[in-house]
This record gives C-alpha cells, structure tokens and sequence, in this order.
C-alpha cells in the first residue's frame, strides 16, 4: 500500500496574484474571499484537499505589500510567518507583471523549503512571454517545480497537487476529511460579506471595512424549514464612506446584503435572513484591540 502523506502549504505572494482563486479551485469550495482589489486576504485561512492518499492544508495568506497600518503589519506578518509553518511552500506570480519581488525572493532564500512557483494568469500573456518569466525565475531559486496555470481558464490546475503530493512527506490525516477550512461559520458569513462589499465599492473604501457578525441563530419557519437569521454591522472609517455603502436610498446596502444572501444560501444549505447595519469607527485598522482578532494563532 502507498503511504499516507500530508502536510501544510502555505500559498504567498503579492496581492491580487490569485492565491485565493486557486485555493478555491483546489479545494473545491469557497474557502476564502476572492476580489478585484488589492489587500483582499487579512487573516491565514486554512482550505483543506483530501485525496486518497494525502491531506493536503494550505494556508491562505494576505499579500505582500508595503503598509503603514497596524492592520496592514498584521497581515503581512501573518503571510511571513506562514513560511516556516510550512512544509511546502506555493509562490504565486500573476504572469503579467514582469517585475521580480526580491524581497520574497529573499525570504525563501531565507527560509529554504521545498518551494514550487505557481505562475497564474497565463491566459493574459502569449508562449514567447511565458518562456520568458520561466527563463528569469529559474536562475532565482532552486524551485521543485515551476508550474504555469490559469485558473480563469482552469489551465494546469490539477498539476499543482500533483507536485504537492510530490514533495509532501508520510504523515497523518490532521483533520477530519469531512472538512475543508477551520473557519467558523461566523467567520464565513462576516467574510463572505465583505468579499461583496469589496466587489462593489470602489476607491479607498473597501480597505476600510470591518465586519462583525452580532447575531447568527437558526429558527425552523412556520412550514418547518430551517433559516438562519444572521445580523451583521459594516463598520467603516468616516462618515462620507458610510455614505456611499449605503447608497441612494439604501440601494448599495442592499445589493450587498442580497449577494451575500444569495452565497450564504449557498454555503450554510439553508435559506438566509440577513440584516446589514453600517457604522463608523474611525481610524480602527491602527486600533489593536481590534486589529489583533487578525492576527494568526498558530
Ligand atoms: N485573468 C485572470 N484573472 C485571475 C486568474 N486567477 C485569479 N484571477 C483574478 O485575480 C483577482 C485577484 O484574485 P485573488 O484570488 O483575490 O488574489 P489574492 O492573491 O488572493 O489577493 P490578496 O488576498 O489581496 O493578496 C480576482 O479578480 C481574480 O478573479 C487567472 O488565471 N486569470
Ligand atoms: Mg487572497
């Protein structure tokens, strides 16, 4: 018989590269936020693939950035922290951006795991470009596997837990196969609400944001089916934001509370109740009592 094997991969990079897409893809569920903007991913979040032969954590980490916030500092140590937990370490490039991160390269350099480059987004650059990027990264680290994948376009997807399995030792299941994330369903909902509100607002509000969910509880309705009724406040950091997250007449609020319905549904397998409240709390990302429910405690 093979052996088991298992292990945790953390999955790095910038921001907005995909780390989040292609932890979706690969474990087959929403497991973290997805968005057009940058600084999407906060916190570690963990996604699990269970194979037959192999359990599989990947750590989701907020991307690399230069930050002046508390909450900013937070989550770039809670993605380098992330290295030396690892047993593999995914590096994620959007292949469209030409420029080498030295820093990150640095820290792998530093931390010398067993590291498979993952460039993403392949389908915004032709054969020529792609031979390119490969050229220059392979003379940078000693990487196991360089592996160009498009997750728009579910290109070489598989590939990567192949080559994870590869370079993952024998070890035990560490979670029960019936999971697939350590969230709690609180975190879920706050998250999917978010992962809403930073789709549809623009500017610098969405990094602004803070979710709390105030109240989660399921009820059957008077035909016995289930619902949850869940209660959540956006909070956000001046007066002229809450403004525009509202909307005219209340109309922002409620495409983000219908989508976010429409998705919980989804997930919790049940109908959703959903009330959205907006407040201000001004200048909370530099307020560590808040900020340190981010941090990673591993
Ligand atoms: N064209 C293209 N876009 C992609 C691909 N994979 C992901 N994206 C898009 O890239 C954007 C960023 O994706 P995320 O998964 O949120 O990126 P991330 O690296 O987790 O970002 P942070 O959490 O902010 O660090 C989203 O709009 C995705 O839909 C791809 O293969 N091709
Ligand atoms: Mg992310």
């Amino acid at each position: 018989m093979e052996k088991f094997k298992s292990g945790f991969v953390a999955v790095i990079g910038k921001t907005n590269v995909g780390k989040s897409s292609i932890i979706n893809r690969l474990v087959g569920e929403k497991v973290s936020a997805i968005a057009n903007k940058p600084q999407t991913t906060r916190t570690r979040i963990k996604g699990i693939v269970n194979r037959e032969n192999s359990q599989i954590i990947f750590l989701d980490t907020p991307g690399l950035h230069k930050s002046k916030s508390k909450l900013g500092n937070i989550m770039i140590e809670n993605a380098i922290e992330a290295i030396p937990e690892a047993d593999v370490v995914l590096y994620v490039i959007d292949a469209s951006k030409s420029s080498v991160d030295e820093k990150i390269i640095e820290k792998l350099r530093e931390n010398n795991k067993k590291t498979i480059l993952i460039i993403n987004k392949i389908d915004l650059i032709n054969k020529e470009e792609l031979i390119k990027i490969i050229n220059k990264y392979k003379d940078l680290y000693d990487f196991k596997a360089i592996i160009p994948v498009s997750i728009k376009k579910e290109k070489n997807v598989e590939d990567i837990l192949e080559e994870i399995e590869r370079n993952l030792d024998e070890g035990p299941a560490y979670y029960d196969t019936e999971e697939y994330t350590d969230q709690t369903l609180r975190q879920i909902a706050e998250e999917t609400i978010r992962e809403k509100a930073l789709k549809l607002l623009q500017d610098e509000v969405p990094h602004g944001i803070l979710i709390e969910v105030n109240k989660m509880k399921t009820r059957k309705t008077k035909d016995m089916e289930k619902i949850y009724d869940i209660e959540a406040t956006i909070f956000c950091l001046r007066d002229s934001h809450k403004g525009i997250i509202i909307g005219k007449n209340g109309s922002m609020l409620k495409r983000i509370g219908t989508y976010a319905r429409q998705d919980l549904e989804n997930i919790l397998g049940t109908k959703v109740n959903l009330k959205l409240w907006v407040k201000v709390k001004k200048d909370w990302i530099n307020d560590m009592s808040i900020v340190k429910k981010f941090k990673a405690d591993e």
